[in-house]
């Protein structure tokens, strides 16, 4: 049976759960959720993930897996390879720190309905998430460049860099100063270039708007 994917083009959550499924060849269908007319609280999509958000995954009829990192995590012991997160333990941990820093510390700031309890207008929102996730991404900065190569990790792709690159994307959507975050940049624009990256990138999605 084929994985259904409740997704959204433009959701960096979601980026990072088509990324890994891109990376380790999981066939799957994705069923859009628009995120600007509210479909994420819409009866059926409360009843897959009960807190109205995005990406959900289908991983058998009836059964629903909500929370980015947890369904990362799951497919990475469902399909090993290949293997989004190092064998050594102490990187390992690391690898975690540095996912949870970016989608616990970073990315809920910015949530649409964040961004509409802060602000009554776009100028308000868009300076609320720029200041967050300069904030956020300068400890990001800080804490990779010890580790990284020509990814977040070495040489190998890891749950850091499916979590990093979507907020860097949405970094350079706010504005956000990058030439003072070389690691970061380096580490995007590699990342970029990487087919499986490019598949699931929110432009390359059947629901982005035609440009
Ligand atoms: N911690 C969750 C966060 C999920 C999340 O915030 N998703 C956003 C899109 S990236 C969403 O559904 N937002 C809906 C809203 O703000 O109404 C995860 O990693 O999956």
């Amino acid at each position: 049976m084929e994985f259904k994917l409740y997704h959204y083009w433009r959701s960096s959550c979601s980026w990072r759960v088509r990324w890994a499924l891109e990376l380790k060849k999981v066939p799957y269908q994705k069923i859009a959720i628009n995120l600007l007319s509210g479909d994420q609280r819409s009866a059926a999509q409360l009843e897959r993930n009960p807190i109205g958000h995005i990406p959900t995954i289908e991983i058998e009829p009836g059964f629903h897996l909500s929370e980015s990192l947890a369904i990362i995590e799951w497919l990475e012991e469902r399909f090993p390879e290949p293997s989004l997160l190092p064998r050594d333990p102490k990187t390992r941990a690391v690898v975690r720190e540095v996912s949870h820093m970016i989608a616990g510390g970073i990315q809920p700031l910015q949530n649409l309905k964040v961004l509409a309890a802060v602000a009554d207008t776009a100028e308000g929102r868009n300076a609320w998430a720029k200041k967050w996730i300069e904030d956020g991404l300068t400890a990001v900065e800080k804490r990779l460049a010890p580790f990284a190569g020509s990814y977040s990790f070495g040489g190998q792709i890891t749950m850091a860099d499916l979590c990093l690159i979507p907020q860097v994307y949405n970094a350079y959507r706010y504005g956000v100063d990058m030439p003072s975050k070389p690691t970061l940049k380096r580490i995007y624009d590699t990342c970029m270039k990487t087919a499986e990256c490019k598949r699931s990138a929110p432009e390359n999605q059947p629901d982005a708007p035609a440009t």
